[in-house]
């Protein structure tokens, strides 16, 4: 049985594979619009720090994030101590950034504090 086509977050009427590697133009374009990320040495994959008053909002923001993820289908590579997250992500399926990655930065953006 064929499996349903994935949602797309972004792409007001037009179908396009959320999974497929970002062009050199797609990446730069995206990225202008995340100033708080930066490229992760040596890989196609974005990352971006946080720190939060307490380890209750730390894992207040993670939890949130864990459950868009799971509704995307999109999961982020993490690390907290405390109340410090370091976010990475990249799309393992095709080995670099893709939409989907654009698209779960976007929200973690909205979900991050205000400093
Ligand atoms: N998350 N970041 C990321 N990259 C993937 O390729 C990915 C994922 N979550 C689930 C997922 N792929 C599934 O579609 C399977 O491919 C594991």
């Amino acid at each position: 049985m064929k499996a349903p086509s994935r949602p797309t977050f972004w792409a007001k009427g037009k179908r396009r594979n959320s999974m497929a590697k970002l062009t050199d133009d797609e990446r730069a374009e995206a990225l202008a619009g995340l100033p708080d990320w930066r490229m992760v040495e040596g890989r196609d994959a974005i990352t971006r720090a946080f720190r939060f008053p307490d380890f209750n909002a730390a894992f207040g923001f993670m939890t949130r994030i864990a459950l868009m993820a799971e509704k995307m289908d999109h999961h982020p590579e993490w690390f907290n101590v405390y109340n410090r997250v370091e976010i990475t992500l990249a799309t393992h399926d095709v080995g670099g950034l893709s939409r989907r990655d654009i698209e779960l930065a976007r929200f973690i953006d909205r979900c991050a504090p205000k400093n």
